[in-house]
């Protein structure tokens, strides 16, 4: 087919493939959610609907890119680990990233009446996304220990401080009054003395986090195997989950 005189400007794109032989973490983030949460009145300091509502819309990405080993979650924000050696897309980034944020924040609208179907949706969720590289299992298993302990100190924070309010009645800044300065096992027993919470019985899913795996389950009767998606609320931090779940490290083609 002859070339139009238009074809050159291809030569202005660039190449931005993933360095061979690292983990792809792609990293969504709500915008703005201070404002979208409060729009749309979400619990707090957790509203259970909308975490489920972010995995299904995770699951979603799960479903169409098999190369996605694993994903975690929590607040407005959603990671995506892919295999090293993925070549989806030719590891181009920009088609990786944009991709996965367009199926997420897709799935968010297309989801959003299955879990708040007394709600509106008011106006249109946005997502921001980045692409991180890992060379080592050691990064990967890092970078996913930041963002569980982050989810743990924010709801540490957040149960401490919607429930003195909530139940002691204090307001905003009486609250942040008596948690500023304090370290994890004081607020711990704030909570505990002055709220009657004890925190290890607050919800896993607020606790930790959601851990999104594929397991292979039987299918009865004919017993066949099939790879289905599962939500995990459980500490990644620690050498077990990684054990149990040794495939996703090991992952071969
Ligand atoms: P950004 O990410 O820079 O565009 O700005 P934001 O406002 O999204 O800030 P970010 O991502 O640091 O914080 C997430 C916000 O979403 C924060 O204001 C708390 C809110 N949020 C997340 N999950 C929940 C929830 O379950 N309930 C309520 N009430 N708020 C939530
Ligand atoms: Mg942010
Ligand atoms: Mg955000
Ligand atoms: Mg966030
Ligand atoms: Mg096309």
């Amino acid at each position: 087919m002859a070339k139009s005189k238009y074809e050159y400007v291809r030569t202005f794109e660039f190449e931005d493939r993933c360095l061979q032989n690292c983990w792809i973490v792609v990293r969504l983030d709500g915008r703005s959610f201070h404002r979208f949460t409060s729009s749309h009145k979400f619990e707090k300091p957790n509203d259970k609907r909308a975490l489920e509502l972010m995995n299904r819309s995770a699951a979603a990405v799960m479903e169409e890119f098999r190369d996605v080993s694993l994903a975690y979650g929590q607040s407005d924000e959603y990671s995506f680990i892919l295999r090293k050696n993925t070549d989806l897309y030719n590891r181009r980034q920009s088609k990786i990233m944009s991709a996965i944020n367009s199926i997420f924040s897709a799935s968010y609208v297309y989801y959003w009446n299955t879990f708040f179907e007394d709600k509106k949706l008011l106006y249109p969720p946005s997502f921001d996304a980045r692409i991180v590289l890992y060379p080592t299992d050691q990064n990967l298993r890092d970078y996913l220990s930041w963002r569980q302990a982050d989810t743990h100190i924010n709801n540490l924070y957040n149960t401490a401080f919607w429930g003195l309010i909530s139940m002691k009645g204090l307001s905003n800044n009486e609250a942040e009054k008596v948690l500023s300065g304090t370290v994890s096992s004081e607020k711990n027993e704030i909570l505990f003395k002055e709220c009657g919470t004890n925190y290890n019985n607050e919800l896993p899913i607020y606790r930790k986090g959601t851990v999104l795996v594929r397991k292979l389950v039987n299918l009865p009767p004919s017993k066949s195997k099939k790879h289905v998606i599962c939500p995990l609320h459980v500490d990644i931090i620690g050498d077990s989950f990684w054990e149990e779940y040794n495939e996703i490290l090991n992952l071969k083609d």
